[in-house]
């Protein structure tokens, strides 16, 4: 078993840390009208005004937050605001616009947007003497801790990569029934074309295509050697589905790339060295797999969702979504399981919707907690997206990490990542009782 969990890290690269970490508790929601008004203070501290009125400001935020968290939440939209002013008056420093645009996403209730292209623009040995990239992390580490759930810009994949994706991912979904079910998936095989995923036991209104790593790549799809626990991958005939292979061949390869980018990034915002969970992820151990998702549109007098709300079960996802806005994430916690708090995810185009999973979630000892969500059913036009969930080598056995154990909300148990997979999946194919989730291992 690997030991992701458990490195020992003697690097001393660390990103900036916020006074967000000392906060160790309530719901989501009341967490980030906190984290908001500390990032407030620091912003205020940025804009001139000095390191005691920042400070003043945010313990006084604290304060009033926890007597009142309505009139906390005015004061911020209020603050939030004259920030805004202030950075478009041109009178702030570049950081502190950073910040301001995040204390203007959150003060309007919205997933936060980041700009990845300082981060990718350097190798993650120099993120930690960069100041943009410094920035792009800090906000990275308020997105994860607050959200869980943001939008990427300049993320390098080309408009063109994309386009493809759109036009194979259309095309497939067109196919007669028959010729998709050629390539069903079973009990047994977790990859290949399904119209009957159940999640949180309800079925969704939805088709998927799945496929995913490939041990041995010279080897053919159903080789032995690349029959993997999660399965082995299908694919439609060339004649049936032209380009489509090769076209989600790229983007997996790209998608790979980019969310180890990412991991690493994570990594590095919780003042981590940014390689610290490459064990788990890089040189091709990790077991990711790209889910293609059409949701038809929803015949007149039904309902149902497209997807139930869930978490997701790995570590990281990235998301392309093309249609009308659907998906929606949930801002308040687990625990409160109401029905209100549904945030609208926006669909901009060129942009990527990023999420942490359930892995995460333990590494961070519930810092950067897995968030729920779900997609709504189609009633304008069918929806369309493509997730590639970046998930551990089967073998990881995830653990807080060591320097986050100090400041974890949550303890938990080792969680094989493999075992834990295996019973999602489970419950994806058929109704086998409870979902399992993150929380049945804690201590
Ligand atoms: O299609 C989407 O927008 C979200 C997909 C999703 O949540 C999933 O596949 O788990």
């Amino acid at each position: 078993m690997s030991e992701a969990g458990l490195s020992t890290h003697t690097d001393e690269w660390r990103a900036p840390r916020g006074p967000e970490s000392a906060l160790a508790c309530g719901s989501r929601a009341a967490r980030r009208a906190l984290f908001s008004w500390l990032a407030l203070g620091l912003s205020v501290e940025t804009m001139t005004r000095g390191a005691a009125a920042a400070v003043a400001a945010a313990v006084a935020a604290a304060a009033l937050l926890l007597s009142s968290p309505l009139a906390a939440a005015a004061a911020h939209e209020r603050d939030g605001r004259a920030l805004l002013t202030a950075c478009e008056a041109g009178s702030c420093s570049a950081e502190a616009e950073a910040e301001a645009d995040s204390a203007a996403d959150s003060t309007r209730g919205q997933v936060p947007v980041l700009d990845v292209g300082p981060l990718l623009g350097a190798d993650d040995a120099d993120w930690a003497s960069s100041p943009r990239a410094t920035v792009t992390l800090e906000r990275l580490r308020d997105a994860c801790e607050r959200w869980g759930f943001f939008l990427i810009e300049n993320h390098g994949v080309d408009a063109s990569l994309l386009a493809e994706v759109s036009s194979a991912t259309r095309a497939f979904f067109a196919l007669p029934r028959e010729v998709k079910a050629r390539v069903r998936r079973t009990r047994s095989n977790s990859r290949g074309w399904a119209d009957d995923e159940l999640t949180k036991r309800l079925p969704d209104r939805k088709e998927v295509f799945d496929f995913g790593h490939v041990p041995r790549p010279h080897l053919g799809a159903e080789e032995a050697a690349n029959r993997v626990m999660d399965g082995w991958n299908q694919w439609p005939d060339e004649a049936a589905a032209p380009g489509f292979r090769g076209a989600m061949e790229r983007h997996y390869e790209r998608m790979e790339a980019l969310s180890l980018v990412l991991t690493r990034a994570l990594a590095a915002a919780l003042g981590l060295p940014p390689r610290a969970l490459d064990a788990a992820f890089a040189n091709k151990t990790h077991t990711a797999f790209l889910r293609l998702n059409a949701y038809p549109l929803l015949p007149r007098g039904e309902s149902g969702l497209g997807i139930s709300r869930h978490t997701d079960a790995g570590a990281l996802t990235v998301l392309w979504q093309e249609g009308p806005p659907a998906l929606q994430v949930y801002s308040g916690s687990k625990e409160d399981n109401a029905d209100g708090g549904w945030v609208d995810v926006p669909v901009r185009e060129g942009a990527l919707t990023v999420n942490v999973g359930d892995m995460v979630h333990v590494w961070t000892g519930g810092a950067c907690s897995a968030p729920e969500h779900r997609v709504l059913p189609s009633r304008s036009a069918v929806r369309y997206s493509a997730a590639f969930f970046f998930n551990p080598s089967y073998d990881t056995d995830v653990r807080v990490l060591e320097p986050l154990r100090r400041s974890a909300r949550q303890a938990f148990r080792a969680v094989n990542w493999g075992e834990f997979r295996r019973r999602r999946y489970e419950g994806d194919y058929a109704d086998v009782g409870r979902e399992s989730q993150v929380e049945d291992w804690l201590m």
